[in-house]
């Protein structure tokens, strides 16, 4: 493997929205991220990702951008921008902006443009196409509910969106558009950008023909998703946008692809992959289960365990996957993957353990440094985000009741994850002097940046020793490029694994013993079950890194 500058590196995703206001408009800003940036260089992040800062309609929270060159006035201006850029640099820290062009706002003056004139050129930007029997060209559900196809007016033309319908799809066949976009990463690259999250990417080939599929849900239509899972050769449009943009740069890519497939790894992160990095969705996939929310069951510690181990083995031989328990689309990891019993900081810091140490880059998604958790709402209007509105209505539909409908968004919405970073134990969690745009979650009296910094048994405290670890000289090339090996599986309620000197030889055992002659191994064991567990270390000897429970008891008799 082909060593990169990014993977050593710890990765934190800012959504700006909700990490902190300075203005008092209730809405977090980029002079609230360049006063933190002390804080999340002292927690030891080297990248940050930003999600959408572009100007907005925010109909989809700036996932639906109107100009791809400006800022978002309510999270300010380009000279601000260019100020955060300035401090990360001074701070040997990498910005990462979100690029979201599989679609684009319809108030985007393309958008604009094409249905001012609905044969002309910016049409071509669109997947504008003629309905059949006066009826939608296929029968397409897009990821937010409803058709994908929506009419375009005084015509008998519908425009596809699998998003929200104010989210038109990009027609990437088109050069013209392409080249647009090229010159559009280009220009932000050439700000002194590290490179780019990229949104939604495996969707942007399509199958110009638009067939329909058997219908899979209750409301008579298909998912969109099977025709982009169906179509052949988006990989060339990958290979495109690397040749004419990010390769030029060295810039980190870090792709959001679900359902990779396995003999595509390596096409997409290998050394010569079309991005630099990819999210490992697996565990979150198999949480959410195979369709709606409202019959996904949480998932068994074995299924989750073995999941992540699975995924690591074969990730191992390719690349450096990003390792994440959340993002802004997904409910809070502690509340999603501890048992009851551990929602406590010893599980917390557990959690973060099992994670962090893997092979590949972590991605720390703001406020699970200090263990934010989902948070209950009583009533459906208390809800932002347009996809858990959708997946509520869906519930309904399906018979479920209110509270039942309500049960489960507080346990899949996406909201989970946007309610305000709590900063400190004051009114609205200290993230805002006004009314948070999304109220803040209540258990921030209890859970706050302010008072774990000032103990250091904290979550918080346990963070910034697990990266300082991490990242440590003496260890940093084992948890880099070491090999991960999986241990104790038949244990119940243990998750270990070890990472072992990437130049040891062997597989699986066989490496655990040719470890033993002088090579770094690093054991990472973790107990999810609810009885004290002994692990038999099997004659080896070995110093106590890092506990989440204090050295004294991992060395206890019973864990010995
Ligand atoms: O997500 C793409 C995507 O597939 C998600 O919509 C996912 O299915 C959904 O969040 C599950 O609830 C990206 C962004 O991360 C997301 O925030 C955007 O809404 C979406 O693209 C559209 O840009
Ligand atoms: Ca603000």
């Amino acid at each position: 493997m082909k060593k990169k500058w990014w993977h050593d590196k710890v990765a934190y995703q800012i959504y700006p929205k909700s990490f902190l206001d300075t203005n008092g408009d209730g809405i977090g800003d980029l002079r609230g991220i360049i006063s933190k940036l002390d804080y999340l260089k002292d927690l030891g992040i080297d990248i940050i990702w930003l999600s959408p800062i572009y100007q907005s309609p925010f109909v989809d929270q700036g996932y639906d951008i109107s100009d791809y060159y400006k800022i978002a006035e309510e999270f300010g201006t380009m000279d601000e921008f260019d100020e955060l850029l300035a401090e990360a640099k001074k701070r040997n820290m990498y910005v990462l902006m979100d690029l979201v062009v599989n679609h684009c706002s319809d108030k985007h003056e393309w958008f604009q443009k094409a249905l001012e004139d609905p044969y002309g050129k910016y049409a071509g930007y669109f997947h504008f196409v003629k309905g059949r029997d006066g009826k939608a060209p296929s029968n397409y559900r897009s990821y937010f509910g409803g058709s994908a196809w929506e009419p375009v007016p005084g015509t008998d033309l519908y425009y596809l969106h699998m998003f929200a319908k104010e989210q038109p799809d990009l027609n990437w066949e088109n050069p013209k558009l392409r080249e647009e976009i090229y010159k559009m990463i280009n220009w932000w690259l050439d700000k002194g950008l590290a490179g780019f999250r990229i949104d939604a990417i495996i969707n942007i080939k399509k199958d110009l023909s638009f067939p329909s599929f058997e219908p899979d849900g209750p409301d008579g239509l298909a998912s969109c998703v099977k025709m982009v899972e169906e179509v052949e050769g988006v990989g060339e449009y990958f290979e495109d946008i690397k040749r004419n943009t990010f390769a030029k740069y060295d810039a980190f890519t870090v792709a959001e692809v679900f359902n990779m497939k396995d003999d595509e790894l390596a096409e997409f992160i290998g050394d010569n992959g079309h991005f630099s990095s990819m999210f490992d969705f697996s565990a979150h996939t198999m949480a959410q289960g195979e369709s709606g929310w409202y019959n996904s069951r949480k998932p068994s510690f074995k299924k989750w365990r073995d999941t992540i181990f699975a995924s690591q083995m074969r990730l191992q031989e390719v690349g450096h996957a990003a390792n994440i328990i959340e993002n802004h689309d997904e409910p809070r990891g502690v509340s999603r993957f501890l048992p009851d019993h551990a929602q406590n900081e010893a599980g917390k810091k557990m959690l973060a353990t099992t994670s962090i140490l893997l092979y590949g880059i972590p991605f720390i998604y703001q406020g699970q440094e200090i263990g934010m958790t989902n948070c209950w709402r009583s009533d459906i209007s208390e809800y932002d985000d347009i996809s858990t509105k959708d997946q509520y209505r869906e519930a309904l539909a399906a018979g479920c009741s209110k509270e039942q409908a309500l049960e489960y968004c507080y346990e899949n919405s996406r909201d989970n994850a946007r309610t305000p970073l709590q900063w400190s134990g004051a009114s609205e969690a200290g993230f805002t002097d006004g009314t948070p745009w999304l109220s803040v979650n209540p258990n921030y009296k209890e859970i706050n940046v302010e008072e774990q910094e000032q103990r250091k048994d904290s979550v918080l405290s346990y963070y910034k020793a697990l990266i300082a670890l991490k990242k440590s000289p003496e260890y940093k090339e084992t948890f880099t490029y070491g090999r991960f090996v999986p241990d104790y599986e038949e244990k119940e309620g243990v998750f270990a694994f070890h990472r072992i000197s990437a130049d040891a030889a062997g597989n699986g055992a066989e490496l655990m013993e040719a470890a033993k002659g002088g090579k770094q191994d690093i054991l990472v064991a973790a107990n999810y079950g609810t009885e004290a567990c002994t692990l038999d270390l099997d004659g080896r000897t070995g110093k106590v890194l890092l506990s989440n429970v204090g050295e004294e008891k991992t060395r206890s008799e019973e864990i010995r």
